[in-house]
């Protein structure tokens, strides 16, 4: 079976399947859209992926858009014992509702900062907008502290995909120049993560 991941390494979204696959030991070939690489407005890739967007998981004849969703079919089907995402209930539950609340409460300030800092020049940015962006980012990270608090990563003591999910974001948070209000929970759940092989080489490159 070909299994092919449509988008560009320095896509948050692409970088959960990325981590996933990686986890799991999963083969698997990636193949650059979106961004300056383009292509994700053609009809062929509109026609596997409607949104237009990165990533898309391609097995066969089997397609998947969502990251949240190929992260959690990744685990379903191949690994369905893996602890990343258990099947005890209550504890995957308790990992679907931050995996939510990383695209609800997360995704749109840390879009608007992130593309505003990174990817726009000084004079073209909005600043108030940006600013506004980074009170609700904290207020978003600031969830965490709380689960981090209690046990080293968000559901427990392992790493699951509520890890995965906001962990490609956080590196993001401690790199950008912008006020951060002390979360020493977070930050010490984000050296954890640098800790680790993957994390080092696929999420805690250079901003671009
Ligand atoms: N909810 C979608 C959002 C996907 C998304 O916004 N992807 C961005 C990159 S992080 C994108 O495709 N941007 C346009 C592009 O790269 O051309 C998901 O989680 O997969």
């Amino acid at each position: 079976m070909a299994r092919i991941l449509w988008g560009r390494e320095t896509s948050s979204n692409v970088r959960k399947v990325i981590w996933t696959l990686e986890e799991l030991r999963l083969p698997y070939e990636r193949i650059d859209v979106g961004g300056p690489f383009g292509r994700t407005d053609t009809a062929e890739y509109r026609a596997m992926n409607p949104t237009g967007l990165v990533p898309t998981l391609q097995e066969d004849d089997f397609i998947l858009w969502e990251s949240n969703a190929i992260a959690r079919y990744l685990c379903h089907a191949y690994a369905p014992s893996s602890p990343l995402w258990p099947r005890e209930p209550r504890a995957r539950a308790n990992i679907d509702h931050w995996m939510d609340a990383q695209q609800t409460v997360l995704n749109r300030p840390a879009t608007v900062v992130f593309l505003g800092l990174v990817r726009t020049p000084p004079e073209k940015r909005d600043n108030a907008a940006i600013a506004k962006a980074v009170v609700e980012m904290a207020r978003a990270y600031a969830m965490l502290e709380t689960p981090l608090a209690r046990h080293p990563f968000i559901a427990g003591d392992h790493l699951t995909l509520a890890d995965i999910v906001w962990g490609v974001h956080v590196h993001r948070w401690f790199t950008m120049e912008i006020d951060r209000p002390a979360m020493v929970h977070l930050r010490a759940w984000y050296d954890r993560l640098l800790g680790m092989p993957i994390y080092q080489r696929y999420m805690a490159g250079p901003l671009v």
